[in-house]
């Protein structure tokens, strides 16, 4: 078994989480906060037999989508001070990570 930890953009949980659960995977939302731009994110937990990790990334790939964000960014100094100019990044569609599982247990 494996656990998959998807970190996704907030405005994509909602059709992820339906289109795994319509899928028939087990999935744990939690909120977020990325640490970089300080703002809320999803991160989803996902326990999947070894056989069904593609399909579950493929349905996270399906459900998220790559944005820019435009974000402040020290480009030098001058005689006021730090130099701010606005910097475009491309935050997503997800973050992934496949971890193995050691004992997985309902009590
Ligand atoms: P944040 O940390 O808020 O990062 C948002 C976006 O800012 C990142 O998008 C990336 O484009 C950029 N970024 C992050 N750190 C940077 C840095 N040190 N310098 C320049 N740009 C930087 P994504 O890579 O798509 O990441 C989206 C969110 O996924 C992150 O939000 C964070 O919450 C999580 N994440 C990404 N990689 C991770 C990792 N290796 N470990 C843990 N969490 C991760």
């Amino acid at each position: 078994m494996k656990m998959i930890t998807a970190i996704i953009n907030k405005e994509d949980t909602r059709s992820v989480c339906s289109a795994l659960v319509k899928g028939s995977f087990s999935v744990t939302r939690l909120s977020t906060t990325g640490g970089f731009l300080m703002a809320g994110n999803t991160t989803l937990l996902i326990g999947v037999e070894d056989e069904k990790v593609e399909a579950c990334i493929e349905v996270i790939r399906k459900c998220c989508h790559q944005r820019t964000e435009v974000v402040p960014s020290v480009a030098g100094y001058n005689e006021y001070g730090p130099d701010v100019e606005p910097v475009e990044i491309t935050v997503g569609g997800a973050t992934v990570f496949v971890t193995n599982v050691e004992r997985f247990e309902k009590l």
